[in-house]
């Protein structure tokens, strides 16, 4: 388990925190001609615009804000689902343009023993629609839909495939050739994850829409590249109450200038199709970076953001994504919102709750599981309360 390094694709994979490069992590609050950003006012109508085109030219790719129309249809209801406990609704969102569509089903349970419209977790899940079974005949824990109900939140989901396969020869079959052929011929044109994010702010749309549900309190969660997605969406969308993101890694919450585990260079030979083009011409270089991921972290503020790691999986760099939150706090502290990470990464299975940035080190593997979902309720239960 010590070991310090590995081999993979032909790349020295580092393992070693001793041997992570000495480097400057571009400053969040200080625009390309040095000048320091000192109120909100700045923060939003300067720089985090700035910043979030960064993303999207070197990174994720242009995100489309404009199509002819959605249309939502409840396919399946049954309002005395899990054993009366939960209202069921099953929605196919359609959206269209120029003529074409595509449609991709959502799943979602509301807690029928509520006063008001509910609070929702939505997951983009990225693991095979078993995980999400409407019946449920079949449970996971990567969506433990009957805790979430007990805990009086409503839980959603869709699967990211069925808005672009997650496949380096298809993942243009879906949203990308029927709605936004034009994304695919730019170099800055966003692929997979884009799309996958595209689709989150589709279902707020929905949200919106549905009386039963508080669409002030959305939060979208995410595992490995669905986590680098619920950033990315959340960093775009900013009708997300909430981000939580598990085990996102590179290009998630990981910083990059760390190589440690994954570094962009090999997630750019893996999994090219889930940025842009313009993010391969820094594999070799990503110290030429304008970003790096305390950014994408900060791009979230004020709203808050959970981020987890598990103790097997240093491929995904957890050091490095606990340092991402601890640099995104300056955008904390401009808006006054507490923030309690310590200083150095926390003891395992010891979660940074009370705080607009939490953070936890889980034992195990990678995963989304019962033990993350207890904390995202307990996070979801401390921020909600404290903006009321
Ligand atoms: C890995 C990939 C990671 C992460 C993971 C997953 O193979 O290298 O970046 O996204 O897949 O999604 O489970």
């Amino acid at each position: 388990y010590a070991q310090k390094t590995d081999k993979f694709m032909g790349e020295i994979v580092n393992y070693d925190e001793t041997t992570v490069p000495k480097y400057n992590l571009p400053d969040l609050l200080k625009n390309p001609k040095g000048e320091r950003v000192k109120n909100i006012s700045t923060w939003e109508k300067k720089r985090r615009p700035e910043i979030l085109s960064l993303f999207e030219e070197n990174i994720y790719g242009t995100m489309p804000s404009k199509f002819d129309s959605l249309n939502f249809k409840i396919t399946n209801e049954k309002a005395d689902a899990m054993d009366g406990k939960a209202h069921l609704k099953e929605i196919e969102i359609t959206a269209w343009n120029k003529g074409n569509s595509v449609s991709f089903p959502v799943v979602l349970f509301i807690p029928n023993k509520r006063t008001k419209p509910a609070p929702v977790f939505l997951l983009i899940n990225n693991r095979g629609k078993r995980n999400t079974d409407p019946t449920r005949i079949s449970k996971s824990t990567f969506w433990p839909a009957e805790m979430i109900i007990d805990s009086g939140y409503a839980i959603a989901a869709f699967h990211n495939a069925d808005v672009a396969p997650d496949r380096k020869e298809t993942y243009q079959n879906g949203i990308l050739t029927q709605l936004f052929p034009e994304q695919l011929q730019k170099d800055n044109g966003m692929k997979a994850i884009g799309s996958w994010a595209w689709a989150a702010s589709r279902v707020m749309d929905y949200f919106i829409s549905d009386k039963d549900i508080d669409a002030k309190k959305v939060a979208i969660v995410g595992h490995s590249r669905g986590g680098k997605t619920a950033l990315w969406a959340g960093a775009q969308d900013q009708r997300f109450a909430m981000v939580f993101n598990s085990c996102s890694g590179s290009t998630g919450a990981s910083l990059a200038r760390r190589k440690y585990g994954e570094t962009v260079s090999l997630i750019n030979k893996q999994f090219g199709h889930w940025f842009n083009n313009n993010y391969k011409k820094f594999s070799n270089n990503v110290d030429s970076l304008p970003v790096d991921q305390h950014m994408l972290i900060g791009l979230i503020a004020p709203r808050p953001v959970y981020t987890t790691n598990a103790t097997q999986d240093r491929w995904a760099d957890p050091y490095g994504s606990f340092l991402s939150s601890v640099n995104a706090k300056p955008i904390y502290d401009l808006y006054r919102q507490k923030v309690t990470l310590p200083k150095d990464m926390p003891q395992i299975n010891r979660p940074i709750i009370n705080s607009a940035i939490g953070y936890h080190f889980r034992e195990g593997a990678h995963d989304l599981n019962v033990y993350d979902w207890t904390n995202f309720i307990r996070f979801a239960n401390f921020n909600y309360a404290v903006k009321n």
